[in-house]
């Protein structure tokens, strides 16, 4: 065979795969979100509390079903609090002002946190009314019934709001309020808990790095003290430094 003929049929079997690729159907997926990964921005990020958390993930479910990508009202409404016609522009804007793509979860989740620290309605900032309810379960119906009753605004608000907080107290509230409040404290570094950082949490670590011990979940975080989300041997060495006075736990918190 020539080498032309060889550079032919390289170039006719990559056309091939080309043309194969473009014909495969770009399918959607639903962009469903982790319910606790939004309740943790909820808490973490925009300082409400578990019972307010609730509320707001009640009416999540009821706008997107947790889908950061649903699409409705004929395409006027988009993302998880399917943000309508000016707050859907206002949520695009934010986003390519501060270098999120809008169509992600967390470009949504920035710009929620943004939206509610500057939407002030006729009854004040939702976020205040979200924060004076109680951290309980009823604090988390009153807080899933605000926001629909006096954010989202929906038609029918009453028996709306009266269904999304009855979601927050009796789903939401059991499942990740009541979790967060009974949640242990993580103590960074002192992956036994006795209230020291020293060479046993060291070796504790250097264990679960190699796969002959095994963590529980408050101890994987007490032990991933560089926050890379894995636990391996630069953990162990960093808590042997500190035990030995040569680091600071106070620079990885
Ligand atoms: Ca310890
Ligand atoms: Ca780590």
């Amino acid at each position: 065979m020539t080498i032309s003929k060889k550079i032919k049929r390289v170039f006719t079997a990559f056309l091939a795969v080309i043309m194969m690729l473009a014909v495969i159907p770009f399918t959607s997926s639903a962009a469903t979100a982790d319910i606790q990964t939004i309740f943790d921005f909820l808490v973490n990020d925009m300082g409400l509390t578990p019972a307010a958390a609730c509320g707001v993930l009640a009416n999540i479910q009821y706008e997107s079903d947790f889908n950061y990508n649903l699409s409705g009202d004929n395409g006027t409404s988009y993302g998880i609090c399917q943000w309508h016609n000016e707050r859907l522009t206002n949520m695009k804007n934010y986003c390519s002002k501060n270098g999120y793509d809008w169509k992600s979860l967390d470009g949504q989740l920035n710009f929620l946190k943004y939206e509610l620290a500057t939407n002030k309605s006729d009854t004040g900032y939702i976020i205040d009314k979200l924060k004076s309810a109680e951290n309980t379960a009823d604090g988390a119906y009153k807080a899933g019934y605000d926001w629909c009753y006096y954010f989202e605004r929906p038609a029918n608000k009453t028996a709306k709001s009266e269904n999304r907080g009855a979601r927050a107290r009796d789903y939401y509230w059991p499942k990740y309020g009541a979790n967060a409040l009974s949640a242990p404290k993580v103590n960074l570094g002192d992956v036994n808990n006795d209230g020291k950082i020293n060479s046993s949490d060291a070796l504790i670590v250097c264990q679960a790095s190699v796969g002959v011990k095994t963590l529980t979940s408050t101890q994987t975080k007490a032990a991933d003290i560089d926050k890379n989300g894995k636990i391996t041997s630069s953990d162990s060495l960093i808590i042997l430094n500190i035990s030995a006075g040569k680091e600071s736990i106070k620079s990885y918190m």
